[in-house]
């Protein structure tokens, strides 16, 4: 298959790489506030008084939680022509509109602009020819919903309970009462967004979701006008999506039911009958309830018509990105859009099988890529480009055997998914953190440049509220600073052994842990009982520990990590 036409061939008048060539004015790192007005208000009041507030004006365009997806379109359509009469709605110079795609699992070699080999992703080359690709981000963990966390809120993981890898039926681990990026946004009159994968629990307690009713907590509750998510990942159930918090497409003669602690009597399970993988077999664990011929984490029962099919899922979460940009074109929008690609179970449409040399995960990572030009493409279409910052980025490192039989492994070549880096998912290297990012923003940061500032999406808070000239309550995102002013990153491994790095200087502290993921993934976690400090300058794959014969540079690093912790 020709990976170029998976972008260009279905929306060829609309390509992001033909009709745009934008002016110079200055590369991201120096973009500044004072590019901006002043902002129109402090937005410090507490989230009830924020959300109806009657000094909240009326081309904010808030939306009352509990109406259905139908309604918001209703009401977006009834806020566009009301900011249309009073000239304050379509996304300006002022408030631009902000796209940030979050892949899943992606690694910082897994793109073509990054020296990938066993996969094209033109969408995505195409997207760095027109922005800045970064060369030394870091999420703040290597594993997804501490990840996630941190880009949300601006806080480190390790600062709330429960932030580890998050079962399907966790509660919100966000609290209603935090400051979000959605909420950054909300306040400054934009429609918000989060669609695709969400991994950081619902409802209020955890195993008490009432998935036959709308959840009493959900993202709507943190700021964002519009959600249509899977509720936790694609290997773990229940396998449905929410929307505006109720299981999307329900399917009343299927009540749903999950439980990670037992099955329910009847059910089956991958562990008793094999031979119900019809579509993608488990290499390692997974193999609890069954849906689509793939198995799972956890026991679920019902669904029905709501059940996804894994194929599909990329095309679903596509579909709704472009529908909500579509109904909120005349006023700012900020869309979180988080890929399903490329977490496991990868099983992606048919279009893309055989788009890659490395089977089912490089197949999916044609489908992300595809995923991104249907974006930008509608953006295009919309007129929206120009007017629209685009973040791309990942939530950790990448995995080849992350518990499926789709031999990633096997067919993995001399494709790299970490680049140069060592370790990977779960890892306390620089592979399980490092990640690609690429930021278009047409006249404001360079096209086809490409930038090596120290980045930590912990950042992505304060750093979008100062280039856009927005306010920040006190005390929210305690931990995300102006990017410009990051001298050091914090980066968490899966048994929560804390690494520091600054430009030169890498420090991991001791930990009891397995030299490899012990679940099979072969990954090297980087978990030694002695301190570890590398010089990236000259060893960026961490292979010589010179904490011995620098001790003072090991010692000022690791006060920094306990002054942070
Ligand atoms: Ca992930």
């Amino acid at each position: 298959m020709d990976a170029s036409k998976l972008c260009f061939g279905h929306f060829p008048k609309h390509s992001p790489i033909f009709g745009k060539n934008p002016s110079l004015l200055r590369a991201f790192p120096e973009a500044h506030a004072d590019f901006w007005r002043k902002p129109l208000s402090a937005s410090g009041i507490s989230r009830s008084t924020r959300r109806f507030s009657a000094k909240t004006p009326l081309c904010f365009g808030h939306f009352p939680k509990h109406t259905g997806g139908s309604l918001i379109g209703m009401a977006a359509s009834v806020v566009a022509s009301a900011l249309a009469l009073s000239g304050c709605g379509r996304s300006s110079r002022e408030t631009p509109n902000v796209l940030l795609i979050l892949a899943d699992d992606l690694g910082y070699g897994d793109l073509g602009c990054y020296g990938a080999v066993g996969v094209s992703t033109p969408c995505v080359d195409a997207l760095s020819s027109e922005g800045v690709r970064f060369t030394n981000v870091h999420a703040t963990a290597s594993t997804s919903t501490p990840s996630r966390y941190s880009i949300l809120t601006g806080e480190y993981p390790w600062r709330k309970a429960g932030t580890d890898v998050a079962a399907g039926n966790a509660g919100m681990i966000i609290s209603p009462s935090q400051y979000t990026l959605a909420d950054l946004f909300k306040a400054r009159g934009y429609a918000t967004a989060a669609i695709g994968k969400w991994h950081l629990g619902l409802g209020s307690q955890t195993g008490e979701q009432d998935w036959n009713s709308r959840l009493d907590e959900d993202p709507s509750d943190l700021g964002f006008d519009y959600h249509y998510i899977m509720a936790a990942t694609a290997d773990r159930v229940p396998c449905v999506f929410i929307e505006n918090g109720s299981v999307a497409s329900y399917d009343p003669s299927a009540p749903i039911e999950v439980s990670y602690a037992q099955n329910f009597p009847g059910e089956p399970t991958l562990r008793d009958d094999p031979s119900l993988a019809y579509n993608l077999a488990s290499s390692h664990g997974h193999d609890q309830s069954v849906v689509n011929g793939i198995g799972r984490i956890g026991y679920m029962k019902g669904g029905g018509r709501a059940l996804w099919k894994d194929e599909n899922i990329a095309d679903s979460i596509a579909v709704h990105a472009c529908r909500f940009m579509e109904q909120h074109s005349r006023e700012p929008f900020f869309m979180y859009l988080a890929t399903n690609d490329i977490h496991v179970p990868r099983f992606p449409s048919e279009r893309f099988r055989g788009a890659s040399s490395m089977g089912l995960r490089g197949d999916a990572i044609a489908q992300f890529d595809w995923t991104v030009g249907r974006v930008l493409s509608a953006l295009d279409s919309l007129g929206l480009s120009d007017n629209t910052l685009v973040i791309l980025t990942s939530d950790n490192g990448p995995v080849l055997d992350d518990g499926y039989a789709d031999r990633a492994e096997e067919l993995v070549g001399s494709h790299s998914p970490t680049g140069h880096l060592r370790g990977g998912k779960y890892s306390a290297f620089e592979g399980g953190t490092a990640v690609p990012m690429i930021v278009r923003w047409p006249g404001r940061v360079a096209a086809g440049s490409s930038s090596e500032r120290l980045i930590s999406q912990v950042d992505f808070l304060r750093s979008l509220a100062v280039l856009l000239g927005f306010d920040l309550p006190e005390g929210a995102g305690r931990d995300s600073r102006d990017y410009r002013q990051r001298e050091y990153v914090l980066e968490q491994a899966s048994d929560h052994t804390l690494s520091l790095r600054d430009s030169r200087w890498k420090y991991i502290e001791p930990s009891s842990g397995p030299e490899t993921v012990p679940w099979g993934t072969g990954i090297e976690t980087g978990y030694r009982p002695e301190p570890q400090l590398y010089d990236l300058s000259a060893d960026p794959h961490e292979t010589l520990n010179v904490a011995a014969s620098h001790p003072a540079i090991a010692d000022s690093l690791f006060r920094i990590i306990n002054n942070l912790r």
